[in-house]
């Protein structure tokens, strides 16, 4: 599906799928639990998400001309660190803008963790103080008229990488690489675990996965706690990008599945449930989730398990996305492990 794209590689390829044994019997051994490792995916920068979908963005950004690319994240933003680490990569210029999307009370929060490695890969990183939105925000606008005026040519790669014409491509290839490796696997996942913000992740396994008629076995779990926002961005990204590969299917609603129930207490910020979860996959598998995004999907998998949500049976994939830098930002949660 994915030919007619030009695709620049940034990650080593096929990430493992690995099963759970330990987590599956913490869980009740009644769904068997595996893991597709996103954030094994690359060298570049501790890997994750972000550069399967910067795979597709990265050959626009050369083809334009741009010397800088240009982005926009919270302070501990994954997506800002990705995008870091290509222009590194590929010898561009970086400018991001970095927004007080969480309150955060540990007194290194701007200093350590994926800001601490954005900056050490040469990007330009702007705090600011604007609050939390997976929209295209001013402040964006404003960074890439910054390097206009300093007669630089800006790339711009809106939040998360998410609504932009080639955003959603990376995980549309997911689903086909899944599709090869459960070839190989000799059986199928039932249901695939997703957590979801800006929305080109799952967006883009809803498409690649309704080509085989299981888009609605993509459960996301919001993190956002913007969770209408972020669906109506699913659903456009999703729509656009079914379009633009020629899959000759509608997306429909109900391709849609996002559970709203474990964003709380805010974005950015761990429920004691959430934490729960990330000590219990970090204490059964060594599987190291973080407070913004994994570990609350981790907590929704698991709780979902327990609710009954997924048959007897059934085997379910976590796609872990990458994010465990983040936990340097978190410290004052986890000193007593
Ligand atoms: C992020 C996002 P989407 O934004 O594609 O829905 O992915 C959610 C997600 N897991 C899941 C991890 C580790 C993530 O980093 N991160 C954002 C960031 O700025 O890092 C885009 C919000």
């Amino acid at each position: 599906m994915l030919e007619k794209f030009e695709r620049y590689p940034l990650t080593f390829g096929v990430t493992p799928i690995e099963h759970l044994p330990r987590l599956t019997e913490a869980c009740g051994g009644k769904v068997e639990i595996y893991a597709k490792r996103e954030d094994c995916n690359s060298g570049l920068a501790m890997g994750g998400n972000k550069l399967r979908k910067l795979e597709y963005i990265i050959p626009d950004a050369i083809a334009s001309g741009a010397d800088t690319l240009v982005s926009i994240g919270g302070v501990q933003s994954n997506h800002t660190r990705m995008v870091a680490a290509a222009a590194a990569k590929i010898g561009m210029k970086c400018r991001l803008v970095q927004e007080s999307w969480v309150p955060h009370h540990d007194a290194v929060y701007d200093r350590v963790g994926n800001i601490l490695m954005t900056r050490l890969m040469g990007a330009d990183s702007r705090l600011v103080e604007d609050g939390f939105d997976i929209g295209i925000r001013q402040s964006w606008e404003e960074a890439m008229q910054s390097v206009r005026d300093e007669g630089g040519v800006p790339y711009g790669i809106p939040a998360g990488g998410s609504v932009h014409k080639y955003g959603a491509l990376g995980y549309v290839g997911f689903a086909e690489e899944l599709r090869a490796q459960e070839a190989k696997l000799g059986f199928k996942f039932d249901y695939i675990v997703v957590c979801v913000v800006t929305g080109s992740t799952q967006a883009g396994m809803v498409v690649g996965f309704k080509a085989d008629g299981r888009a609605d076995r993509v459960i996301g779990i919001d993190a956002s706690g913007t969770v209408q926002q972020t669906r109506d961005q699913v659903t456009d990204i999703a729509r656009k990008t079914a379009a633009l590969i020629g899959l000759g299917q509608e997306i429909t609603d109900a391709d849609v599945l996002i559970n709203p129930d474990y964003a709380y207490p805010a974005y950015g910020v761990p429920s004691a449930e959430t934490n729960a979860a990330i000590r219990l996959a970090a204490q059964s598998e060594a599987m190291i989730t973080d407070p913004v995004y994994e570990g609350k999907s981790m907590q929704g998998m698991i709780d979902l398990i327990a609710k009954g949500f997924f048959p007897d049976g059934s085997r379910v994939l976590y796609a872990h996305l990458g994010g465990a830098p983040a936990l340097n930002g978190y410290s004052s949660y986890y000193k007593d492990g």
